[in-house]
Protein backbone atom coordinates (compact mmCIF):
# COMPACT_ATOMS: atom_id res chain seq x y z
CA UNK A 1 0.00 0.00 0.00
CA UNK A 2 2.81 2.68 1.41
CA UNK A 3 4.16 3.23 -2.37
CA UNK A 4 0.81 3.33 -3.80
CA UNK A 5 -0.08 6.10 -1.48
CA UNK A 6 3.24 8.15 -2.09
CA UNK A 7 2.07 7.96 -5.64
CA UNK A 8 -1.02 9.47 -5.17
CA UNK A 9 0.47 11.91 -2.63
CA UNK A 10 3.14 13.16 -5.38
CA UNK A 11 0.40 13.40 -8.16
CA UNK A 12 -1.90 15.55 -6.57
CA UNK A 13 1.07 18.30 -5.96
CA UNK A 14 1.15 21.25 -8.09
CA UNK A 15 2.86 20.61 -11.08
CA UNK A 16 5.47 23.09 -10.14
CA UNK A 17 5.53 21.69 -6.48
CA UNK A 18 6.26 18.20 -8.22
CA UNK A 19 9.74 20.00 -10.06
CA UNK A 20 10.48 20.83 -7.09
CA UNK A 21 10.54 17.64 -5.57
CA UNK A 22 13.05 16.80 -8.49
CA UNK A 23 10.05 15.13 -10.16
CA UNK A 24 9.52 15.51 -13.74
CA UNK A 25 6.70 18.55 -14.74
CA UNK A 26 4.84 16.18 -16.95
CA UNK A 27 3.45 13.17 -15.25
CA UNK A 28 3.58 10.33 -16.89
CA UNK A 29 0.58 8.83 -18.28
CA UNK A 30 0.14 5.97 -15.32
CA UNK A 31 -0.16 8.39 -12.59
CA UNK A 32 -2.61 11.08 -14.04
CA UNK A 33 -3.85 12.92 -11.68
CA UNK A 34 -7.29 12.13 -13.37
CA UNK A 35 -6.96 8.69 -12.09
CA UNK A 36 -5.79 9.05 -8.69
CA UNK A 37 -8.15 11.41 -6.66
CA UNK A 38 -10.39 9.64 -4.00
CA UNK A 39 -13.85 9.10 -5.06
CA UNK A 40 -16.88 9.46 -3.11
CA UNK A 41 -20.50 8.20 -4.15
CA UNK A 42 -23.36 9.81 -3.10
CA UNK A 43 -26.98 8.45 -3.50
CA UNK A 44 -27.21 10.21 -6.77
CA UNK A 45 -24.54 9.03 -8.56
CA UNK A 46 -26.10 6.11 -10.62
CA UNK A 47 -26.33 5.70 -14.06
CA UNK A 48 -28.89 7.05 -16.35
CA UNK A 49 -28.89 4.74 -18.76
CA UNK A 50 -27.07 1.57 -19.98
CA UNK A 51 -23.65 1.21 -22.05
CA UNK A 52 -23.80 1.89 -25.45
CA UNK A 53 -24.30 -1.06 -27.56
CA UNK A 54 -20.78 -1.79 -29.61
CA UNK A 55 -22.04 -2.47 -32.83
CA UNK A 56 -23.20 0.73 -32.90
CA UNK A 57 -19.37 2.10 -33.30
CA UNK A 58 -19.24 -0.47 -36.64
CA UNK A 59 -19.70 0.81 -40.03
CA UNK A 60 -22.74 -1.24 -42.00
CA UNK A 61 -22.79 -1.83 -45.13
CA UNK A 62 -26.32 -1.73 -46.36
CA UNK A 63 -27.39 1.85 -44.92
CA UNK A 64 -26.35 5.26 -46.22
CA UNK A 65 -23.91 6.59 -44.96
CA UNK A 66 -22.31 10.75 -44.28
CA UNK A 67 -19.05 11.89 -45.06
CA UNK A 68 -15.86 13.16 -42.77
CA UNK A 69 -13.93 15.93 -44.12
CA UNK A 70 -11.32 18.19 -42.86
CA UNK A 71 -12.05 22.38 -43.39
CA UNK A 72 -9.28 24.48 -43.10
CA UNK A 73 -10.41 27.56 -41.61
CA UNK A 74 -8.37 30.87 -41.00
CA UNK A 75 -8.32 31.30 -36.82
CA UNK A 76 -7.81 35.05 -36.27
CA UNK A 77 -7.78 34.19 -32.63
CA UNK A 78 -4.35 32.21 -33.23
CA UNK A 79 -3.45 33.64 -36.43
CA UNK A 80 -3.36 30.65 -38.20
CA UNK A 81 -4.93 28.32 -40.69
CA UNK A 82 -6.64 25.73 -38.10
CA UNK A 83 -8.00 22.14 -39.52
CA UNK A 84 -11.41 20.97 -37.49
CA UNK A 85 -12.96 17.49 -38.79
CA UNK A 86 -16.90 17.20 -40.04
CA UNK A 87 -19.01 15.07 -39.99
CA UNK A 88 -22.25 15.72 -42.95
CA UNK A 89 -24.94 13.05 -42.21
CA UNK A 90 -26.24 11.27 -45.21
CA UNK A 91 -27.87 12.99 -48.69
CA UNK A 92 -26.45 15.95 -46.81
CA UNK A 93 -27.41 19.24 -49.10
CA UNK A 94 -26.03 22.42 -49.15
CA UNK A 95 -29.02 24.01 -49.89
CA UNK A 96 -30.85 22.81 -46.59
CA UNK A 97 -30.29 23.74 -42.84
CA UNK A 98 -28.66 21.28 -40.42
CA UNK A 99 -28.51 21.51 -37.01
CA UNK A 100 -24.76 21.43 -35.73
CA UNK A 101 -22.74 19.45 -32.69
CA UNK A 102 -19.55 20.87 -31.66
CA UNK A 103 -17.94 17.90 -29.98
CA UNK A 104 -14.56 18.69 -28.06
CA UNK A 105 -11.79 16.68 -27.29
CA UNK A 106 -8.86 16.00 -24.03
CA UNK A 107 -5.99 17.05 -23.11
CA UNK A 108 -4.09 14.91 -25.02
CA UNK A 109 -6.50 14.84 -27.62
CA UNK A 110 -6.50 16.77 -31.42
CA UNK A 111 -9.30 17.13 -33.70
CA UNK A 112 -9.14 13.54 -34.47
CA UNK A 113 -9.79 12.06 -30.92
CA UNK A 114 -13.45 11.18 -31.17
CA UNK A 115 -13.23 9.78 -34.40
CA UNK A 116 -10.21 7.32 -33.46
CA UNK A 117 -12.01 6.08 -30.52
CA UNK A 118 -16.03 6.38 -31.11
CA UNK A 119 -16.19 6.46 -35.04
CA UNK A 120 -18.40 9.39 -34.94
CA UNK A 121 -19.51 8.88 -38.90
CA UNK A 122 -20.47 5.33 -38.40
CA UNK A 123 -22.19 5.68 -35.22
CA UNK A 124 -24.50 8.82 -36.30
CA UNK A 125 -24.84 7.04 -39.59
CA UNK A 126 -25.91 3.94 -37.43
CA UNK A 127 -28.18 6.51 -35.12
CA UNK A 128 -29.82 8.53 -37.73
CA UNK A 129 -30.53 5.05 -40.08
CA UNK A 130 -32.10 3.22 -36.89
CA UNK A 131 -34.94 6.83 -36.64
CA UNK A 132 -32.44 7.64 -33.26
CA UNK A 133 -30.84 11.08 -34.34
CA UNK A 134 -31.54 13.76 -36.22
CA UNK A 135 -29.61 14.19 -39.21
CA UNK A 136 -26.85 16.91 -38.27
CA UNK A 137 -23.55 18.20 -38.70
CA UNK A 138 -20.55 17.41 -36.26
CA UNK A 139 -18.09 19.83 -35.90
CA UNK A 140 -14.53 18.36 -34.28
CA UNK A 141 -12.15 21.19 -33.86
CA UNK A 142 -8.75 21.10 -32.31
CA UNK A 143 -9.28 22.79 -28.67
CA UNK A 144 -5.69 23.54 -28.38
CA UNK A 145 -6.05 27.44 -29.54
CA UNK A 146 -2.61 28.00 -30.27
CA UNK A 147 0.02 28.30 -33.23
CA UNK A 148 1.75 24.67 -32.58
CA UNK A 149 -1.48 22.69 -31.92
CA UNK A 150 -0.27 19.19 -32.06
CA UNK A 151 -0.25 16.89 -28.56
CA UNK A 152 2.99 17.18 -27.78
CA UNK A 153 5.78 17.61 -24.61
CA UNK A 154 4.08 18.62 -21.75
CA UNK A 155 0.01 18.17 -22.28
CA UNK A 156 -0.68 20.32 -18.97
CA UNK A 157 0.83 22.73 -20.14
CA UNK A 158 -1.49 23.18 -22.69
CA UNK A 159 -4.24 24.63 -20.41
CA UNK A 160 -3.85 28.08 -21.21
CA UNK A 161 -4.71 27.23 -25.30
CA UNK A 162 -7.75 25.34 -24.50
CA UNK A 163 -8.88 28.55 -22.75
CA UNK A 164 -8.25 30.51 -25.21
CA UNK A 165 -10.11 28.51 -27.61
CA UNK A 166 -13.28 29.96 -26.42
CA UNK A 167 -12.85 32.89 -29.01
CA UNK A 168 -11.75 30.81 -31.37
CA UNK A 169 -14.56 28.48 -31.61
CA UNK A 170 -17.32 31.73 -31.20
CA UNK A 171 -15.29 33.95 -33.40
CA UNK A 172 -13.62 31.92 -36.33
CA UNK A 173 -15.24 28.17 -36.12
CA UNK A 174 -18.66 28.88 -35.87
CA UNK A 175 -18.63 31.49 -38.25
CA UNK A 176 -16.35 29.45 -40.84
CA UNK A 177 -18.60 26.27 -40.43
CA UNK A 178 -21.81 28.13 -41.15
CA UNK A 179 -19.98 30.20 -43.98
CA UNK A 180 -19.19 26.30 -45.79
CA UNK A 181 -22.07 24.07 -44.69
CA UNK A 182 -25.91 24.24 -44.69
CA UNK A 183 -26.32 25.31 -41.05
CA UNK A 184 -29.61 25.96 -39.14
CA UNK A 185 -27.85 28.69 -37.22
CA UNK A 186 -30.64 29.45 -34.71
CA UNK A 187 -28.99 28.51 -30.43
CA UNK A 188 -31.72 25.75 -30.62
CA UNK A 189 -30.25 24.10 -33.39
CA UNK A 190 -26.49 24.09 -32.00
CA UNK A 191 -24.88 21.86 -29.57
CA UNK A 192 -21.90 21.98 -27.82
CA UNK A 193 -20.47 19.30 -25.54
CA UNK A 194 -16.77 17.61 -24.68
CA UNK A 195 -14.52 15.40 -23.09
CA UNK A 196 -12.24 16.09 -20.41
CA UNK A 197 -10.56 19.27 -20.81
CA UNK A 198 -13.08 19.51 -23.37
CA UNK A 199 -15.80 18.78 -20.98
CA UNK A 200 -14.68 21.78 -19.34
CA UNK A 201 -14.26 23.81 -22.21
CA UNK A 202 -17.82 22.88 -22.89
CA UNK A 203 -19.51 24.35 -19.47
CA UNK A 204 -17.92 27.04 -19.41
CA UNK A 205 -18.04 28.45 -23.26
CA UNK A 206 -21.15 26.66 -23.29
CA UNK A 207 -22.71 28.05 -19.94
CA UNK A 208 -21.79 32.08 -20.58
CA UNK A 209 -23.08 31.68 -24.05
CA UNK A 210 -26.40 30.08 -23.76
CA UNK A 211 -27.67 32.81 -26.49
CA UNK A 212 -25.69 30.22 -28.86
CA UNK A 213 -25.34 26.90 -27.30
CA UNK A 214 -28.82 25.51 -26.10
CA UNK A 215 -27.84 21.73 -25.73
CA UNK A 216 -24.81 21.39 -23.31
CA UNK A 217 -23.04 18.12 -22.54
CA UNK A 218 -20.15 17.55 -20.71
CA UNK A 219 -18.59 13.95 -20.18
CA UNK A 220 -15.86 13.71 -16.84
CA UNK A 221 -15.20 17.21 -16.92
CA UNK A 222 -11.80 18.66 -16.03
CA UNK A 223 -10.24 20.46 -13.25
CA UNK A 224 -10.31 23.64 -16.12
CA UNK A 225 -13.97 23.73 -15.16
CA UNK A 226 -14.87 26.75 -13.83
CA UNK A 227 -16.87 26.88 -10.09
CA UNK A 228 -20.49 25.78 -10.50
CA UNK A 229 -21.44 29.23 -8.94
CA UNK A 230 -19.20 30.94 -11.87
CA UNK A 231 -20.73 29.33 -14.45
CA UNK A 232 -24.27 30.17 -13.23
CA UNK A 233 -24.54 32.88 -11.41
CA UNK A 234 -27.88 33.60 -12.61
CA UNK A 235 -29.33 29.89 -12.76
CA UNK A 236 -32.92 31.58 -13.26
CA UNK A 237 -31.91 33.01 -16.11
CA UNK A 238 -30.27 29.65 -17.77
CA UNK A 239 -33.55 27.62 -17.44
CA UNK A 240 -35.90 28.88 -20.68
CA UNK A 241 -32.59 28.99 -22.83
CA UNK A 242 -31.25 25.44 -21.88
CA UNK A 243 -33.09 22.28 -23.99
CA UNK A 244 -30.27 19.71 -22.07
CA UNK A 245 -27.98 19.83 -20.15
CA UNK A 246 -25.85 17.01 -19.46
CA UNK A 247 -23.72 16.09 -17.05
CA UNK A 248 -22.01 12.83 -16.85
CA UNK A 249 -18.93 11.02 -15.61
CA UNK A 250 -17.95 7.32 -14.42
CA UNK A 251 -17.20 6.33 -11.00
CA UNK A 252 -13.96 5.09 -11.41
CA UNK A 253 -12.97 8.42 -12.66
CA UNK A 254 -10.62 10.06 -9.78
CA UNK A 255 -11.87 13.49 -11.76
CA UNK A 256 -15.50 12.60 -10.69
CA UNK A 257 -15.88 15.21 -7.65
CA UNK A 258 -15.79 18.34 -10.63
CA UNK A 259 -19.10 16.58 -12.10
CA UNK A 260 -20.51 16.00 -8.55
CA UNK A 261 -20.12 19.55 -7.45
CA UNK A 262 -21.98 20.89 -10.58
CA UNK A 263 -24.67 18.52 -10.25
CA UNK A 264 -25.32 19.72 -6.75
CA UNK A 265 -25.07 23.12 -7.58
CA UNK A 266 -27.88 22.38 -9.89
CA UNK A 267 -30.00 20.16 -8.54
CA UNK A 268 -29.96 23.34 -5.39
CA UNK A 269 -30.80 25.48 -7.96
CA UNK A 270 -33.29 23.11 -9.71
CA UNK A 271 -31.68 23.75 -13.27
CA UNK A 272 -33.03 20.96 -14.94
CA UNK A 273 -30.03 18.51 -16.29
CA UNK A 274 -29.55 15.01 -17.31
CA UNK A 275 -27.22 13.48 -14.30
CA UNK A 276 -25.08 9.56 -15.31
CA UNK A 277 -22.82 8.32 -12.93
CA UNK A 278 -21.93 5.00 -15.17
CA UNK A 279 -19.42 2.07 -13.68
CA UNK A 280 -16.06 3.49 -16.27
CA UNK A 281 -13.10 5.24 -15.63
CA UNK A 282 -11.63 8.49 -17.16
CA UNK A 283 -11.66 6.43 -20.56
CA UNK A 284 -13.10 5.78 -23.80
CA UNK A 285 -16.49 3.47 -22.99
CA UNK A 286 -17.43 6.39 -21.05
CA UNK A 287 -17.15 8.43 -23.52
CA UNK A 288 -18.42 6.66 -26.05
CA UNK A 289 -21.79 5.92 -23.98
CA UNK A 290 -21.86 9.29 -22.92
CA UNK A 291 -22.06 10.05 -26.66
CA UNK A 292 -24.41 7.44 -27.99
CA UNK A 293 -27.04 8.85 -25.34
CA UNK A 294 -26.63 12.61 -25.60
CA UNK A 295 -27.03 12.41 -29.60
CA UNK A 296 -29.95 10.73 -29.73
CA UNK A 297 -31.58 13.27 -27.21
CA UNK A 298 -30.16 16.65 -29.59
CA UNK A 299 -32.35 18.95 -31.69
CA UNK A 300 -35.42 17.09 -30.53
C1 LIG B 1 -5.73 17.68 -14.53
C2 LIG B 1 -6.16 16.39 -14.73
C3 LIG B 1 -6.74 16.01 -15.95
C4 LIG B 1 -5.91 18.63 -15.56
C5 LIG B 1 -6.50 18.25 -16.76
C6 LIG B 1 -6.90 16.95 -16.96
C7 LIG B 1 -5.50 20.81 -16.33
C8 LIG B 1 -7.49 16.59 -18.25
C9 LIG B 1 -7.64 15.32 -18.63
C10 LIG B 1 -8.18 15.01 -19.98
O1 LIG B 1 -8.51 15.90 -20.77
O2 LIG B 1 -8.26 13.81 -20.25
O3 LIG B 1 -5.17 18.07 -13.37
O4 LIG B 1 -5.49 19.90 -15.30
Amino acid sequence: MRPVRLLTLLTLLPLSAAAEEGKPASPPPAAKTARTRPIVLGPDDKPAYGEAPASIFQRQENIPHGKLEILEYASKTVGTNRRLKVYTPPGYAQDRRYPVLYLLHGIGGDEGEWQRFAKVDALLDNLIAAGKARPMIVVMPNGRARPDDRATGDIYSAAPAFANFERDLLDDVIPAVERHYGVDARPEQRALAGLSMGGGQTFNFGLSHLGTFAWIGGFSAAPNTKPPATLLPEPAKAKPQLKLLWVSCGNRDGLLGISQGLHAYLKEKEVPHIWHVDGNGHDPAHWRSALYWFSQQLFR
